[in-house]
């Protein structure tokens, strides 16, 4: 990586720390991309910018590749015929929400890691490093792939040892939607995983115009801890592709379009993953591409754990529409943590100390925001109260972006846990939008959007 490249990468990690408070997660590191920068990236066309690495080989997709917002892909360089890829595991300090930094583990300062996107037919070869503490290994989910890339420890493959390399190879006979994890459960639950994206020899059809991926992610942070307890069962905090609603930047979708969504999920709990609005088909699992004879019309898939589920719908209808897992405490994060050595109670309570306790919590974030909906004159006389109140949190500056544009005001306020919209826009503002985005890039990347 030259010089200047590199303090490309540093400018933008200050950008980034200034627009949207990243600083933690925004260290430049000389992998080639930033896991957590908004530079712009493609949404159709043939070359894609991968993290910024515009020089180096770009697959050749038939059409389209995928956008996993919030994530970065993992740029390749060619050896001959074969796409090489860097990839090292390590801690990554990681933003969760915008009063909440965790330390997961993750892949080139990513959690979850940067995208992989390879052409069906490829040969591929993954340099992976161990910069963990421990053992390590990459296994690659759903490839048909020989035993001895397989990753799993003793089994197929010596552990791989702080601070060993190995080389992974392999052709990739499939198309689908595919991962990577560590093979070793504590790990996986630490954040290891991200999408190995096979794109097909031949466009599907119908042709998509908007690909995106979503996985799911599912963390237990007890009271005062940044460490994510592996060994819980319950779980407080929910994210897509590594943040909680509202940091989730919001999917675009050009009115008449036609939309795919990958969702993945690698955690303890199946999510029931619901859109608003519009019906869609399920068209792939994890194994690949469904015949159109299985589609059916629903509306809420269940990804199960280790599934990816890929859905098709035609944007038909404009407006900020919900994509969120649908079990009602994955909409929300329980704050407990939050309260130190104070505990959320839900029983041997009186209303007023209810009510006190929400709102010492929702003091407690250190930023601006606001409780935008009207609670009754007399809401602390009634059992139960309160509930959703002073839960919701308007936060729209702290995480606006060129997305959230025009979104309107105190949006943010229901946004929480497993949870982001697709903004299905007509013609003049989906435009408008990429031009912000195009924007707000050039002072970081000329990017590629249409
Ligand atoms: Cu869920």
């Amino acid at each position: 990586m030259s010089e200047s490249r590199r303090k490309f990468f540093y400018d933008a990690a200050i950008l980034g720390a200034g627009l949207f408070g990243l600083g933690e997660d925004l260290q430049a590191r000389g992998y080639g991309i930033r896991g957590e920068s908004r530079a712009p990236r493609r949404e159709r066309g043939n070359t894609p910018v991968v993290g910024g690495e515009k020089k180096s080989a770009q697959p050749k997709m038939s059409g389209l590749s995928m956008l996993t917002p919030d994530v970065a892909d993992l740029p390749h360089e060619m050896d001959g015929n074969v796409k090489v890829f860097q990839l090292v595991g390590e801690p990554v300090k990681k933003k969760i929400a915008p009063f909440k930094t965790i330390d997961a583990w993750g892949y080139n300062g990513s959690c979850p890691g940067p995208t992989i996107q390879v052409q069906q037919g490829d040969r591929v070869r993954v340099v992976f490093e161990n910069r963990l503490p421990e053992s390590t290994s990459l296994h690659w989910h759903g490839l048909e792939i020989p035993i001895e890339q397989d990753g799993v420890p003793f089994i197929s493959q010596k552990p791989v040892a702080p601070g060993e390399k190995y080389v992974y190879e392999f052709t990739v006979r499939q198309e689908g939607t595919f991962f990577y994890h560590a093979h070793s459960a504590m790990q996986e639950m630490m954040g290891q995983i991200g999408f190995f994206v096979a794109h097909p020899e031949k466009d599907d059809k119908p042709r998509v115009d908007h690909d995106y991926g979503l996985i799911l992610q599912e963390w237990a942070i007890l009271p005062s801890n940044t460490i994510p307890n592996t060994a819980a069962m319950e779980f407080n905090w929910l994210t897509f592709n590594g943040v909680s609603a509202p940091m989730t930047t919001p999917l675009l979708a050009r009115l008449g379009s036609r939309v795919r969504l990958r969702i993945l999920n690698l955690g303890m709990d199946h999510h029931p993953i619901h859109l608003h609005g519009h019906q869609f088909v399920v068209t792939g699992t994890e194994g690949g591409r469904a015949p159109e004879s299985t589609w059916y019309p629903m509306n809420t898939v269940l990804v199960g754990v280790a599934q990816a589920r890929v859905v098709e719908f035609e944007a038909k209808y404009p407006g900020a529409w919900m994509i969120h897992c649908h079990l009602p405490h994955h909409m929300m994060n329980s704050m407990m943590d939050l309260l130190s050595d104070r505990q959320i109670q839900t029983a041997d309570q009186t209303e007023e100390k209810a009510v006190g306790q929400m709102m010492s919590l929702a003091k407690s974030v250190p930023f601006e925001h606001v409780h935008p909906s009207p609670i009754a004159a007399n809401a602390e006389k009634v059992p139960g109260f309160p509930q959703d109140a002073f839960m919701e949190m308007a936060m729209d500056e702290v995480v606006e972006r060129p997305e959230t544009y025009g979104l309107p005001k105190n949006w943010s306020a229901g946004m929480m846990g497993m949870m982001t919209m697709v903004r299905v826009l007509p013609e003049k503002e989906y435009d408008e939008i990429l031009a912000r985005k195009k924007a707000a890039g050039a002072q970081t990347e000329h990017g590629h959007e249409s």
